[in-house]
């Protein structure tokens, strides 16, 4: 499998763990796990993806610069970003002492107004570094905002983190009052 076929495979992956399991006939435990046999078999039943085996699963994580997906003893599961109906269930965790967020000019002042808020996910997504969040906030505006987030003080304050990743972090929101705009 060559290097585009990867990048659509993970893309379709992620489509279908993180926002429609029903499409592909899928089921998702509270933590969002799939079996990876039944991800393979819906898969198969698409023309490009008919001779797809665990290992191209496996290739689309271990290339991959962002980690999205994981898997273990047989089932997969995306660590962020999901929209099914059905809530998944995170990791609580303390969050560093800062977090970086990175949008779109045009939704800075409505940011400024509510906080920030998970929109069409489940979660807010900040990411541990600026880079990573003005990566994020290119997919929006090629002149990204950059938001800091105090999420030390948010924390002591209760707001609720979760790990996704070791570079991205998830709330439920986060109030303006712990976010400046750079
Ligand atoms: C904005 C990708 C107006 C928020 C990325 C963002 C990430 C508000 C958009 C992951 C708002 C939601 C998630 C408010 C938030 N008013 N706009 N009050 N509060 N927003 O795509 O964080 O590559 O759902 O700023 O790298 O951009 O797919 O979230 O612009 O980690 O693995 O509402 O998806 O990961 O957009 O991206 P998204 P996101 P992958």
């Amino acid at each position: 499998m060559n290097e585009m076929d990867i990048l659509k495979l993970s893309k379709e992956v992620s489509y279908a763990i993180r926002h429609a399991p029903h499409e592909y006939e899928l089921e998702l435990d509270k933590d969002g796990w799939v079996e990876v046999h039944q991800l393979l078999e819906a898969l198969r039943e698409t023309d490009q993806w008919r001779n797809i085996q665990e290992e191209h699963l496996f290739s689309v994580i271990n290339t991959s610069e962002k980690k999205r997906h994981e898997i273990l003893d047989g089932r997969i599961r995306a660590l962020y970003g999901h929209s099914v109906p059905q809530k998944i269930t995170k990791e609580i965790k303390q969050p560093p002492d800062f977090l970086y967020h990175g949008t779109a000019r045009r939704l800075v002042s409505s940011i400024k107004e509510h906080g920030l808020l998970p929109k069409g996910r489940q979660y807010v997504h900040l990411s541990v570094d600026v880079e990573t969040a003005l990566q994020v906030g290119k997919r929006r505006d090629e002149q990204p905002i950059l938001l800091k987030i105090n999420a030390r003080k948010a924390w002591d304050h209760g707001t609720i983190f979760y790990i996704g990743n070791e570079k991205v972090w998830l709330a439920d929101a986060i109030s303006e009052k712990y976010i400046t705009v750079c």
